[in-house]
C-alpha cells in the first residue's frame, strides 16, 4: 500500500507532481488552525509530513499515531519537538547547505543597507529632498577594513565571514560553542569570548540556531558593551535578541543602527517600532527567500522525505538517534 504523506505550504505543481507520484497526498497551503478537522484526518493516517512553516506543538504528534518522519523546508528546526520526536522514533529531516549562500548574502546585504543608509537615502530621493549635494548628515559608515563580530560560526555564519575577510579585507571575531581552526586559518577568524568580542566588533552580526541556551542572548547587558558606533545584524532568530532591550539600544544611540531579518513575534506586529526607526533596515525574513533557493530547500525536502519513507536514510538528519535505533546500532 502506498504510505501517506501530508504537506504543509506552498509547493511547486512540478514538486506536488513528484510527491504523488510517491505517495497518497494532503496538501493544505494554509490553516487558520492546528485544529482543522481536513488537516486532522489528514495527519491521524499519515506517515510523513513536509512543512514549511507550521509550529509542531508536542500535542499535535498524540494526533499523527503512524508517523515515521518530517522532513522541514528550514534549516532551523526550533518550531519542532526534537526530543518528542526522537522518544516516538520519528525521524526530523532539514535543508542545511542548500540555503547557506543565499543567506550569507541576505546577511551581508544587511551589513551593506545599515552601514550606507540605503533605505533611508533611497527615500530621501523618493521625497524629492535631493536638491544639493549631500551633506555630512547622509555620509554613512565604511564597511572594508572594519572588525566583523560573528556570534555563531556555523555553515552560515561562515559564509558570511567568508564575505567579509576576502571581499572585504574585514578582519573577522567569532564566538562559537566549538572553536574553528579550520576558518582561522582560511580566514585568519580569531576566537573571542562574546563579552570581548561585543566590546571589539564594528558590526556584530548573529547566526546561532535557536535553543533554550540561545534565547535572548543578546539583552541589555550585551548591547550596553557594544561601541555606540556598532552595527548590529540578526539573521538567525528574532527571540535569540531580547527585542525591546534592542529598541531601547537603538533609541538611546547604545549602537548605531540595526539590520534585522527576523523578530521575536513573526509576522512582525504592526505596533512594532522596528521597521519605522531611521536606523534600522527591517526585512519580513527573506534569509532563503529566492526562487533558486527555495526550490532547492523544497527539492531537499522532498528528497529527504522519500528516502526516509523508503527505509532509507534521509540526506539531512537532525535527530541521528532515531536512524542509528532503526539500524540497530544504539
Ligand atoms: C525558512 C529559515 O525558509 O531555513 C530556515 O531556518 O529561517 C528560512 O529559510 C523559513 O523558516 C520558512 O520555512
Amino acid at each position: 500500500m502506498r504510505k501517506r504523506l501530508v504537506a504543509y505550504g506552498r509547493l511547486k505543481p512540478h514538486h506536488i507532481a513528484q510527491l504523488q507520484q510517491d505517495f497518497e497526498l494532503d496538501h493544505f497551503i494554509q490553516l487558520e488552525s492546528l485544529e482543522d478537522p481536513a488537516f486532522l484526518t489528514a495527519l491521524a493516517n499519515a506517515n510523513g509530513l513536509i512543512n514549511s512553516s507550521l509550529k509542531i506543538p508536542v500535542a499535535l504528534l498524540d494526533k499523527a499515531p503512524k508517523l515515521e518522519a518530517i522532513a522541514t523546508i528550514s534549516v532551523g528546526y526550533d518550531n519542532y519537538p526534537v526530543d518528542a520526536l526522537t522518544q516516538r522514533n520519528i525521524l526530523l529531516c532539514n535543508t542545511p547547505d542548500v540555503l547557506t549562500e543565499t543567506t550569507a548574502d541576505t546577511g551581508f546585504a544587511l551589513i551593506m543597507a545599515t552601514a550606507r543608509r540605503v533605505l533611508e537615502l533611497a527615500d530621501y530621493i523618493k521625497r524629492g529632498e535631493w536638491q544639493a549635494s549631500i551633506g555630512e548628515a547622509q555620509f554613512g559608515t565604511d564597511v572594508h577594513g572594519k572588525t566583523l563580530g560573528m556570534i555563531g560560526l556555523g555553515r552560515i555564519g561562515a559564509a558570511i565571514a567568508r564575505r567579509g575577510a576576502l571581499g572585504f579585507g574585514m578582519k573577522v571575531l567569532y564566538s562559537n560553542a566549538a572553536p574553528k581552526p579550520h576558518l582561522e586559518t582560511e580566514l585568519g577568524a580569531e576566537y573571542r569570548e562574546m563579552d570581548a568580542l561585543l566590546g571589539e566588533a564594528d558590526f556584530v552580526c548573529v547566526t546561532v540556531p535557536l535553543t533554550p541556551q540561545t534565547k535572548h542572548l543578546i539583552g541589555r547587558r550585551e548591547f550596553a558593551l557594544m561601541k555606540p558606533s556598532t552595527i548590529f545584524v540578526n539573521i538567525a532568530r528574532g527571540k535569540v535578541v531580547d527585542e525591546p532591550a534592542l529598541i531601547a539600544a537603538l533609541e538611546k544611540g547604545e549602537i548605531q543602527a540595526a539590520g534585522l531579518d527576523v523578530f521575536e513575534q513573526e509576522p512582525l506586529s504592526p505596533e512594532s517600532p522596528l521597521p519605522h526607526m531611521a536606523n534600522v533596515v527591517a526585512l519580513p525574513h527573506i534569509g532563503s527567500a529566492t526562487h533558486e533557493t527555495r526550490d532547492a530547500m523544497t527539492q531537499r525536502a522532498i528528497d529527504n522525505i522519500c528516502l526516509a519513507l523508503q527505509g532509507e536514510r534521509p540526506i539531512s538528519l537532525v535527530n541521528e538517534a532515531v536512524w542509528s535505533q532503526r539500524q540497530g546500532t544504539s
